[in-house]
């Protein structure tokens, strides 16, 4: 079976960074830039056993999708083009699963919550909420942030820095058992 994830979050939160973090190579252009990734970047990851039964092995074969940053920090106005805002809705209207990428120097931005519980409850997608560009904040900070998630999007987010590494290693291992939890439901 096939089984496709998507990355959202705004522009410049390190969608990018994070997908070339869990493909350990370079696949996605990165850039200082908000707006750098247009059209959806697609990968193929590799297969994992979601079946226990030794007679009747199943396999999910994991792509990733890397998606244009949807919105520029609060700002509603669009920033993509008609064409590029459709093939970013397609992707994650035909995703098994959704990564939603905070960017922790810019916290949670309304238009993301509104998104993600859109996403959650009328499409009944499962999401992991990343918190990345964790090397650029404090403790202080990150508890804050972390206590925010939880209350407004009843979530528990991962803490990562795509730049460092730090992290990646937890947030692979929760996309493999949540791929596990969803495939088995
Ligand atoms: N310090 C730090 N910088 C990061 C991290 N992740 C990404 N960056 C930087 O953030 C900037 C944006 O990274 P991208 O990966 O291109 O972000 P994106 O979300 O794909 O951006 P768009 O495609 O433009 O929406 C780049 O300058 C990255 O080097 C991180 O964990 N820590
Ligand atoms: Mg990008």
């Amino acid at each position: 079976m096939k089984f496709k994830i998507a990355i959202i979050g705004p522009e410049n939160a390190g969608k990018s960074s994070i997908m070339n973090a869990l493909f350990g190579k370079y696949i996605s252009l990165v850039s200082e830039v908000g707006g750098t990734t247009k059209m959806p970047v697609k990968r193929y990851w590799g297969k994992i056993k979601v079946s226990r039964l030794k007679e009747n092995p199943i396999f999910a074969e994991i792509m990733f999708s890397d998606l244009s940053g949807l919105y520029r920090g609060n700002n509603k106005e669009a920033v993509l083009s008609k064409k590029v805002l459709e093939e970013t809705y397609k992707e994650i209207e035909s995703s098994d699963m959704i990564i939603n990428v905070v960017d922790a120097t810019q916290g949670l931005i309304r238009n993301f919550e509104k998104l993600h519980h859109l996403l959650k409850f009328r499409y009944q997608k499962p999401i992991i909420v990343v918190v990345n560009k964790y090397d650029l904040i404090n403790d202080t900070v990150a508890e804050n942030l972390r206590n925010r998630i939880r209350e407004r999007l009843k979530a528990e987010p991962i803490f990562v820095s795509a730049k460092t590494g730090d992290n990646i290693d937890v947030l692979i291992e929760t996309i493999i058992n949540h791929i596990r939890k969803v495939v088995e439901c």
